[in-house]
């Protein structure tokens, strides 16, 4: 889908700020047509937001089910045949939205956006109500996956294999916006690089469109190259890359009769070779993280300041690169690393489809991932009709380096293969142009893994010295060479990035002896592993776990979250967090970017 932009024919009104907003706890809402009245016992509720963490209430905070966020809006007055969208950027994890009486678009997944033409439900310069019922609730045939029960003193509760917290509501911005009656609805882009030119080539959608032109602007909107027709490739000559750490963006305008569509991109080129990650045909070394949209009472409200400085941080460490772990971030966020130079690695919500790592005394009840009654068929279309949109949204961001369809899935079963074959070739399908990987659990090492070769990459989320031989980093790193010695073998050319590895570590508590929870056990436990990679050209990217320490599932496993941040959850720095500042920022002097 299309990312809304202001042009010469289109408009956007915000619709973000404080929203009327009520609880269904009966779960009545729905049958009692709570969208046909102003909600009868509202309370206020900023957009964009989680709604968890914003009031006082333990009963809002641990809500399941539905809750119903609604508003008076204008419509705004339209030139002649000009239509009007309501675009949600996100509403976790589904929701049905009506104007007035009618209801308009229904979305299931929780980190995407939706739409609808409401043209012809409003009266241009009258005003209407807008209400949505956002849902929050996970299931075997979600992404991701979850389950809810009642216990036995009749309280409701979520069920999910992640352990971030499952935060919910309109977490991204809901505007209006005008366009004309035939427009451009999709743009795709790649391009390739030629000597000192590059190669742009375009594919527009536009129904109905009598006449469809191309302009390709520099960063200073000078024209730099032109085309005409839907389909069609133009050279940019003395070409700007889009290189790490320096986001040159042109922009394609694209005019469909009356409409005219201004699409950001980057030119560069992405290939996997020979154990090498390449970004404009250069070995390219991925240093930074697995993050969280976290923050403090938002919860996972998307937060232009916090954005911002989130990417200030991650400068001022010398990171290049972060994965969007373990869900689709906000457009703005994809934007702003486009233009800042940042690489991503772009993940799905898949995440928590390994029930080999619940269960047991501490986790709960057992259950098989892969099954009719579980994870099944019906997730894998669920799963695939996500990673499609997923690319849709993201396909022309040139920060996207790199498909992630999955967060340490099971992957050492027959099963599992069969429910992942289909999904890697639709990931392909989707967009030929860029590398698959999935990212490896610890439970699936060399000799267990069944999904490997179908990956151009290899991404292992590791845990020696954490989760396994705890408070023992020199038995860690030798069983860990020896795992790493194993892939080389199992997947021979393939390049292999660390996604994650590092410890719960309480910001301030120091130890002469560098025990577990400790700044100084991060440290160590960084060093180990960073002795680790650069024995190996083989490994491409570390991504250390977390860019900041986040909020989890209450449980007997966290202490108020998970702190495995090189930053706190205020972004207070640990002390790690100067000492890999100067790994990195020495990697990029050495590196160049
Ligand atoms: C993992 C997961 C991540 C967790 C992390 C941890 O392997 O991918 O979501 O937060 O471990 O800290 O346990």
């Amino acid at each position: 889908m299309l990312r809304i932009r202001r042009s010469a024919s289109r408009t956007i009104h915000n619709l973000d700020g404080i929203w009327d907003f009520q609880l269904d706890a009966a779960g009545a809402g729905l049958d009692d047509r709570w969208f046909a009245a102003a909600l009868a016992d509202a309370r206020p509720m900023p957009v964009p937001s989680s709604f968890n963490d914003v009031t006082v209430e333990s009963e809002i905070h641990d809500h399941v089910g539905h809750v119903w966020y609604q508003r008076d809006v204008i419509a705004p007055r339209l030139l002649d045949g000009e239509r009007l969208f309501v675009r949600f950027a996100a509403a976790t994890h589904a929701a049905t939205v009506w104007v007035g009486d009618v209801e308009v678009v229904s979305h299931i997944g929780g980190y995407l956006p939706f739409e609808a033409d409401i043209t012809d439900h409003v009266t241009p310069g009258g005003t209407f109500r807008l209400t949505a019922a956002v849902d929050n609730r996970l299931s075997w045939q979600t992404i991701p996956p979850g389950y809810t029960e009642t216990d036995e003193v009749g309280r409701l509760h979520q069920r999910y294999f992640h352990d971030f917290y499952n935060y919910a509501g309109l977490h991204r911005s809901v505007d209006l916006y005008t366009r004309p009656a035939v427009a451009v609805t999709d743009v795709t882009i790649t391009t390739d690089i030629d000597g000192t030119a590059g190669i742009v080539r375009y594919d527009v959608e536009a129904e109905g469109a009598s006449d469809v032109t191309v302009r390709v602007l520099d960063a200073d909107g000078a024209e730099v190259a032109a085309g005409e027709g839907a389909i069609g490739e133009v050279r940019v000559d003395d070409a700007q890359l889009w290189q790490p750490g320096r986001g040159y963006l042109y922009t394609l305008e694209v005019t469909a009769d009356d409409d005219v569509y201004p699409q950001p991109f980057g030119i560069r080129t992405v290939e996997v070779q020979d154990s090498q990650f390449l970004i404009n045909g250069e070995p390219f070394y991925f240093r930074g993280y697995g993050r969280h949209e976290d923050n403090l009472v938002r919860g996972k409200g998307h937060d232009d300041v916090m954005m911002v400085h989130d990417f200030e941080l991650m400068k001022w460490q010398g990171a290049n690169s972060f994965r969007t772990s373990h869900y689709p971030y906000a457009e703005e966020v994809m934007d702003y690393a486009d233009r800042e130079g940042f690489v991503v690695i772009d993940e799905t919500a898949a995440v928590g489809m390994n029930m080999g790592l619940s269960g047991g005394i501490f986790s709960g009840e057992a259950h098989t991932t892969f099954s009719p009654e579980t994870i099944n068929d019906e997730t894998q279309k669920v799963h695939e009709a996500h990673i499609r949109e997923l690319i849709a949204r993201d396909k022309n961001h040139p920060c996207v380096v790199l498909w992630s369809i999955a967060n340490e899935p099971e992957t050492n079963t027959d099963i599992s293969r069969e429910y992942f074959e289909p999904l890697v070739a639709a990931t392909h399908d989707a967009d030929p142009s860029r590398p698959v990987g999935y990212v490896n659990v610890m439970l699936s090492t060399p000799d267990k893994e069944k999904v490997a070769d179908l990956y151009d990459v290899v991404m292992l989320n590791r845990y020696y010295g954490w989760y396994w031989q705890n408070d023992n980093l020199p038995l860690g790193e030798k069983l860990m060479r020896e795992e790493i010695d194993g892939w080389l073998e199992l997947a021979p050319g393939k390049p292999i990035l660390f996604t994650e590895y590092g410890p719960d570590t309480l910001g301030g508590l120091r130890d002469l002896h560098s025990r577990p929870w400790s700044e100084d056990y991060q440290i160590a436990f960084f060093d180990m592993y960073h002795r680790v990679f650069d024995d190996y050209p083989e490994i491409v990217g570390e991504q250390m776990w977390n860019f900041a320490d986040f909020q989890t599932v209450p449980g007997i496993m966290r202490v108020g979250g998970n702190k495995k941040g090189m930053f706190e959850r205020d972004r207070a720095p640990k002390a790690t967090a100067y000492h890999i500042r100067n790994r990195w920022q020495a990697m990029r002097e050495a590196q160049g970017s």
